[in-house]
């Protein structure tokens, strides 16, 4: 068994593949110190088949710079949540996931014959505490996974989530909902309650506001290589949606940002630990530590969890120079 003090990171991609998750995608693709293990889909910020696609034309804008990464193993998952009828985030993402720019049809080079589940738990299973998983979509792959294997994520080497709210938030506060746990609560409850070794939940209470702002759009343009490019291409279209969330255009770097805390967990500055439970206000669903943000008990009597390493403060400036440079491409 490897140790866990190999520096590389052997990186499962859960992915709902929309604009977020093909910049973190293409970054962790970009990033040293890091293997694509293999990517699995799920729908979410799109249908799960076009995530394929997206995944399949990422690894061909990545496969300029870096060759032979389209030969990554990719598994189709999930079409909906464990219980109910799926919402796609068509309105953010556009129709395909990545704004409606390309018309030509792409598959994966090597797509499995398991499904999402399937190969996470097989991968698992054949290299306890070799992997990392980086679910930044639904949790409804983890969730299939652990009813087949419920030492799922004690089989990880760590397990980093994009998704979840932190504590809960100052008072008068209002968050943005995170479309990951709401997409898939039951999934969701599984995961925050399974065994683990390292779970990390990296929620829009610091993803929300880690700012790709328009000079790193110009940047990325600038560059002229084919990943900027693309970066710069899909950026533009997810600003045209968050414009109308923050009356300019910017965006959040949401799944970039799990991404890069995984690689890079010193750019965590802040987090605290302790169980997560699943909670509604009526009209979203999200998960959070059961922590007000002053640190106290919340007023309710709480379900019992293994501790959640939740993230509240990340060092913004060294996450977002990197991510820009890697994306800029070479
Ligand atoms: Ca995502």
């Amino acid at each position: 068994m490897t140790q866990p003090t190999d520096t590389v990171r052997h990186i499962i991609l859960d992915t709902d593949t929309g604009i977020d998750d093909a910049l973190a995608l293409l970054y962790l693709a970009g990033s040293e110190d890091v293997e694509i293990s293999a990517i699995t889909s799920v729908y979410g910020n799109t249908p799960v088949d076009a995530a394929v696609t997206n995944i399949a034309r990422v690894l061909a804008v990545a496969s300029e710079t870096v060759p032979g990464i389209d030969e990554v193993l990719v598994a189709r998952g999930a079409d909906g949540p464990l219980n109910g009828e799926p919402r796609i985030a068509g309105h953010v993402h556009g129709a395909d996931g990545l704004g409606d720019l390309w018309s030509t049809p792409i598959t994966p080079k090597n797509l499995s014959p398991l499904s999402s589940a399937e190969l996470i738990v097989e991968l698992a299973r054949s290299r306890p505490g070799y992997y990392d998983l980086l679910p930044v979509g639904p949790l409804t792959n983890i969730g299939l996974a652990l009813q087949i294997e419920p030492q799922l994520l004690t089989m990880f080497r760590s397990v980093v989530i994009m998704g979840g709210s932190g504590p809960f938030p100052p008072l008068g506060t209002v968050q943005m909902v995170d479309a990951n746990i709401h997409n898939d609560a039951d999934a969701a409850a599984l995961v925050f309650a399974a065994p683990r070794q390292r779970l990390v939940m990296v929620g829009v209470n610091v993803t929300a506001g880690t700012i790709v702002d328009e000079q790193a759009v110009q940047a990325l343009h600038r560059a002229g290589t084919p990943w900027g490019t693309f970066s710069a291409q899909i950026l533009e279209a997810y600003m045209d949606f968050y414009q109308f969330a923050w009356g300019r255009r910017v965006s959040p770097a949401h799944d970039g940002l799990a991404a890069a805390l995984l690689v890079h967990p010193e750019w965590i500055t802040g987090a605290l630990e302790g169980p997560v439970n699943i909670t509604t206000d009526g009209f979203a669903t999200r998960a959070h530590l059961v922590r007000t943000a002053e640190g106290l008990p919340v007023s309710w009597p709480t379900d019992d969890a293994p501790d959640t390493v939740v993230v509240v403060d990340v060092d913004r400036e060294a996450f977002l120079s990197d991510f820009v440079r890697v994306l800029a491409g070479r």
